[in-house]
């Protein structure tokens, strides 16, 4: 069944809204023919806590309007103008070709942040520069929807990796397919925020253009596209347009990959996807294919799409993942390295791959309704994926080492500038992270100070407060208000890092023993903690005012690695809630930390700095110090340690940093 629930003026949200009756899966999303628990919208949950909504303004204040300003100084926004003037039939001078094929997609990244920013704070200025730009995008189009600078521009000289006729290089380097999934998933977040259908039209006339042109017929293209995401765009086309052409199209998009001769690991196009079993190849391509069978498994109930990016998960997961949250561990190819290659110095983690990761896990949460996907999102986006923006919101990492001899330092902008506008999308979205729904039962995901309006699917609607300094602090206190007394369910995520598993699997083990245990009170009165699936579900007759008050104790804990990751071994890290933090060349004695010796028993403390990078939990004690005297010989000298959330490193210039320290004579590093 197919339902229009209330959206915006012009734009169809097709979404339907099922009681999942079983637990099986396949009959769960085949009954609901969606996600059997559907996460509550952004545009519902207002955060006003101490982290996250000042990120949230920085990015919509700050952020947004600068990378506009770089797409603008860089001359992406200059290559729709030029291409419009060559469809309108001028003669122009400059056909240079942008520096990459894929420059048109930054601007439609920051515009699907500006759109999701617009939701929840309108602005009138930004809304008519939007309206600008879409103007500019679709003078920029071709007559039968094809939309591709470089190649308007100069058909005779495109950039060398477009080919030399429409799609054919895309399964190789040309980003047709992915200039076109990024104008899809815009043109969905712009019509949702606005109501307007200026960019939606655009996008669907190139959607068009695509069912055309691409599929199993005699008359169309037979292949795959070579960066995923147009996969989620089409998904995200479906459910504001309700054109089942656009969900087949992605679903043909997975499943022509791999099908034939050709493919290769890189584009994980080697075997088909339905068949794969290991996380390969470049990390975004990779997170974006599993993030777009999740959806279309959802909107089919294939559950091979399912087994497979289950599978997949329990690799990249088990094997492959930075304690940070990020993954693609190497250099070359951008890629996912072997089981355990997890270099520190050299580690890629590239930013858009932690944003992919995090629409990976989220979308897998939502399929299984197990909060250990939100364990996993949980650790990427307060690590790995922050890390990718400074805290004034206008430098940013392509890379995240764990570690820096100095050399690192973030970016204004990049030539290759996917990251920044990724951010610029993904942050105004996680307040969207924080509840969930399915049923009767409403998920409480993650800890934020804020409000939320919630509707279930019963029809039953709830008002939930939540006060609490978290991730500086675990208490939770939060107010319940349904619309009438009424008995449902409120799963209350424990997260794994307070059950003392850091990640699910074996690839991270917390060295210490847990002291203080978890403890949940409604109303005063003391629940059991005993858990399903990572939650405490707590089914009741809930009334106005009903207070859940969760302490997750937040001791300082020392992490260490799965043996086989050669550069942890006899190193420890250091969490604190969902935090990890690094040794960082400001805080400590002679600007050194690549030579720290942190031995097991060394008492550390944990203690809130208001006036250090926008108010941090510090980690403070004693370590040591590592140095050779003239003959050779080790040195050891005892100092003041101190550590700083590694999202937050490199905001204070360049100089040394180190997420994994020594914990053991034989493997410190004297300089
Ligand atoms: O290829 C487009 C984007 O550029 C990728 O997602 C990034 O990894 C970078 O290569
Ligand atoms: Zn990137």
């Amino acid at each position: 069944m197919i339902v229009k629930a209330e959206f915006p003026r012009n734009c169809l949200f097709v979404a339907t809204f099922f009681i999942i009756a079983s637990s099986n899966l396949s009959a769960a999303i085949l009954a609901s023919r969606d996600y059997p628990v559907k996460p509550v919208p952004f545009t519902g949950v207002h955060l006003d806590d101490v982290f996250w909504a000042p990120r949230l303004e920085t990015n919509r204040a700050v952020t947004i309007p600068y990378a506009f300003g770089q797409c603008q100084a860089s001359g992406r926004m200059d290559n729709f103008d030029r291409a419009a003037a060559v469809l309108r039939g001028e003669n122009i001078e400059n056909r240079k070709p942008p520096g990459f094929p894929f420059d048109d997609t930054d601007p439609y990244k920051v515009l699907e942040g500006a759109s999701y920013a617009l939701a929840v704070q309108p602005d009138p200025k930004m809304s008519a520069y939007l309206d600008s730009l879409i103007a500019r995008f679709a003078a920029a189009q071709e007559p039968d929807g094809y939309l591709y600078t470089t190649r308007t521009i100069d058909p005779q000289h495109p950039h060398q990796w477009a080919g030399t006729n429409r799609w054919v290089n895309d399964p190789q380097l040309s980003h047709e397919l992915y200039n076109a999934g990024h104008l899809f998933e815009a043109a969905a977040a712009h019509c949702q925020a606005t109501g307007e259908t200026n960019l939606l039209n655009v996008a669907t006339r190139e959607a068009d253009l695509l069912c055309k042109t691409f599929g199993p017929g005699t008359n169309q293209l037979h292949l795959w596209p070579g960066h995923e995401i147009v996969e989620m765009g089409l998904v995200k086309l479906y459910r504001v347009t309700g054109n089942q052409r656009y969900l087949d199209l992605a679903r043909y998009f997975i499943d022509v990959r791999g099908s034939r001769p050709g493919g290769d690991d890189y584009h994980q196009s080697r075997i088909k996807p339905v068949d794969q079993t290991e996380a390969i190849g470049h990390a975004v391509r990779a997170g974006y294919l599993y993030s777009g069978m999740a959806d279309v498994a959802a909107l089919t109930g294939d559950e091979r799409y399912v087994h497979a990016i289950d599978t997949i998960w329990e690799n990249a997961v088990g094997k492959k993942l930075y304690l940070t949250g990020g993954i693609g561990a190497r250099a070359a190819g951008e890629a996912f390295g072997d089981n355990y290659e997890l270099p520190n110095l050299t580690a890629y983690n590239e930013t858009c791959a932690a944003v992919a990761n995090d629409f990976w896990n989220l979308r897998l949460f939502l399929l299984h309704g197990d909060a250990k996907y939100v364990d996993v999102m949980e650790r990427t986006l307060y690590n790995g994926l922050l890390s990718g923006v400074s805290l004034d919101g206008t430098k940013f990492f392509y890379p995240n080492p764990l570690e820096s001899d100095g050399s690192h330092q973030r970016s204004p902008w990049f030539g290759c500038a996917c990251c920044p506008g990724n951010l610029t999308r993904f942050l105004p979205s996680v307040p969207g992270c924080v509840y969930a729904q399915s049923g009767h039962t409403l998920y409480v995901n993650l800890y934020a100070g804020g409000t939320a309006n919630i509707k279930l699917d019963n029809g039953r609607t709830i008002k939930i407060t939540q006060a609490t300094r978290y991730p500086w602090d675990g208490a939770v206190r939060m107010t319940i208000v349904p619309d009438k007394k009424a008995k449902f369910t409120v799963n209350v995520r424990i997260p794994g890092w307070a059950r003392n598993e850091p990640v699910p699997g074996d690839l991270y083990k917390f060295l210490d023993a847990v002291k203080e245990p978890v403890t949940l009170k409604i109303n005063g009165q003391e629940v059991p903690i005993k858990l399903n699936q990572g939650y405490l579900s707590l089914n009741r007759s809930w009334k106005s005012g009903d207070v859940i008050e969760l302490n997750l104790p937040m001791p300082v804990r020392r992490v260490v690695a799965n043996a086989n990751i050669q550069a942890d071994r006899g190193r420890v890290a250091l969490q604190r809630g969902p935090i990890v933090y690094c040794a960082e060349w400001p805080d400590n004695p002679n600007g050194k930390v690549r030579n720290l010796l942190l031995p097991d028993d060394q008492p550390l403390t944990a203690g809130f700095e208001p006036a250090l990078l926008n108010g941090v939990e510090t980690i403070n004690g004693r370590a040591f110090a590592v140095s050779k005297n003239a003959d050779g010989q080790f040195m050891k000298t005892e100092q003041n340690f101190k550590a700083i959330p590694y999202y937050a490193w490199a905001n204070r210039g360049r100089g040394e940093m180190a997420v994994w320290i020594a914990n053991s004579e034989s493997t410190v590093r004297a300089p």
